[in-house]
């Protein structure tokens, strides 16, 4: 087999895999109306999603990738999130939830179909390395994470299983040091190599960053909890402004999901509500009081630069890895990754997956705030389409980091750069902290 021929053979494989998992997330497991219903305003009805990828697909793999014909034009408009707000596509004419399934399956045949006959040469750009393909399945990939958030937002009856069993208790917290010193000195951020990246990751850089510490684990609940006790939701002092006013103005005073009882908390986690766990990540706060906590701990949050360079530099070869361990694939023992536990590891866990510095769960668990606006890398070119990343770029949104225990791991990887407003809460994030090396 030659490479262009195992190029191929990944593709469908991972096709085959993306939408076992979307359907998993959606007609396995809902029925109907709940499909169609709107659960948050914050998100869309799940069957937009399913049908949104099959149309992103059909524009992207049946039409630029193999040149055929579009197969249903009229509903691109539908289906284009920059058309409709998350919370209006509920009145939209959508597909239903079967017009959904048997709209994919007919892309999906059309794809695999041309997919023998295309070439994955250098010589056009949107297929060389077979990037246009694996765009598509990260696409997806994504959409399967914001459904899971859909998930978590939806009432009722708990309808998703993990698919793997309770964290192995080998794989809990080890103790290590709270946080590691990060020499100062330059690092290469981005990359110009990966043939999946996006544009946003690209090109690789030279960063010169100053030494600073950062956190070798996310802050737990144990820790955010501290700081909830001690008043930090009650003083302005360590809020930036526009914290303050969205603390005020929206009453938070805890993580989404988490409830008061007694004297203690609980949280709703896939309609199944539990004590909160001490030791695991918190998860469900927004950038403000992500950034509160730091400053309450006398912190404050990491660049996206220290974090990547904490995350995949290492200091022995003077090269920055693909991965914290590594450029070896994720697997279960390195990273918690792809839903297959619905919810991070206890802080501090798997060892084996530290980078060189010494951190832990830079990949997987929780995505984890920047204190980073989305921005262009210097020497940027959009590649293929603006929408993906450069309508964000600017001062509005905050970059994440990492993945979360719902990232695919297709999509994880030192480089992937995640950004979200600094108000939301609904997606798998947390944080750790960083300070000045003085
Ligand atoms: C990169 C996760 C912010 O969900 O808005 C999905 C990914 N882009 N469809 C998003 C995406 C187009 C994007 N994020
Ligand atoms: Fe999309």
């Amino acid at each position: 087999m030659n490479a262009e021929e195992r190029v191929k053979e990944r593709i469908a494989a991972e096709l085959a895999g993306v939408r076992e998992r979307s359907l998993g997330l959606t007609l396995r497991v809902l029925d109907g109306p709940e499909l169609v219903a709107q659960h948050s305003p914050l998100m869309s009805p799940l069957v937009w999603d399913l049908a949104h990828v099959g149309n992103y697909e059909e524009q992207w793999l049946v039409r630029a990738a193999a040149g055929q014909d579009a197969l249903r034009p009229e509903i691109d408009d539908l289906y284009d999130a920059f058309e409709h707000p998350r919370a209006s596509r509920v009145t939209l004419p959508l597909l239903s939830p079967s017009e959904s399934a048997a709209y994919i399956a007919d892309v999906r045949a059309r794809v695999l179909d041309s997919l023998a006959r295309v070439r994955l040469t250098p010589d056009r750009p949107l297929l060389a390395g077979g990037f246009v393909y694996g765009m598509v399945i990260q696409h997806e990939h994504q959409h399967d994470e914001t459904m899971l958030a859909t998930h978590q937002l939806r009432r009722g009856e708990p309808v998703l299983e993990p698919l793997a069993g309770p964290e192995p208790a080998a794989e809990g917290a080890a103790p290590g040091p709270a946080e590691v010193l990060v020499a100062g000195g330059p690092f290469v951020m981005g990359t110009s190599e990966d043939p999946w990246a996006y544009d946003n990751e690209r090109p690789a850089h030279v960063v010169d960053l100053p030494p600073y510490w950062i956190d070798a684990a996310p802050v737990s609940n144990r820790d955010y909890l501290a700081f909830m006790e001690s008043g930090g939701y009650d003083h302005p002092r360590w809020w930036t402004a526009e914290g303050w006013a969205w603390r005020r103005r929206t009453g938070k005073r805890a993580p989404a999901f988490w409830f008061r009882e007694g004297r203690g908390w609980l949280r709703r986690r896939f309609g199944r509500v539990e004590p909160v766990p001490p030791g695991e990540p918190v998860q469900h706060v927004c950038w403000y009081e992500a950034d509160a906590y730091a400053r309450w701990a006398g912190k404050r949050l990491p660049t996206e630069a220290e974090w990547e360079k904490a995350a995949r530099f290492d200091p022995a070869s003077r090269r920055s890895l693909r991965y914290p361990w590594g450029d070896a694939d994720p697997t279960p023992d390195l990273a918690n990754l792809g839903q297959r536990r619905l919810g991070p590891a206890p802080s501090g866990s798997r060892p084996r997956g530290a980078s060189p510095y010494g951190c832990r769960q830079m990949i997987g668990d929780v995505w984890e705030w920047t204190s980073t606006d989305f921005r262009a890398y210097p020497g940027f070119r959009v590649f293929p389409y603006k929408e993906y990343s450069e309508v964000f770029f600017g001062t509005e949104y905050k970059v994440l980091r990492g993945g979360s225990w719902a990232t695919h791991p297709t999509v994880a990887r030192g480089t992937f750069r995640n950004w979200d407003l600094p108000i939301r809460r609904q997606i798998f994030c947390g944080f750790r902290c960083a300070r000045d090396a003085v």
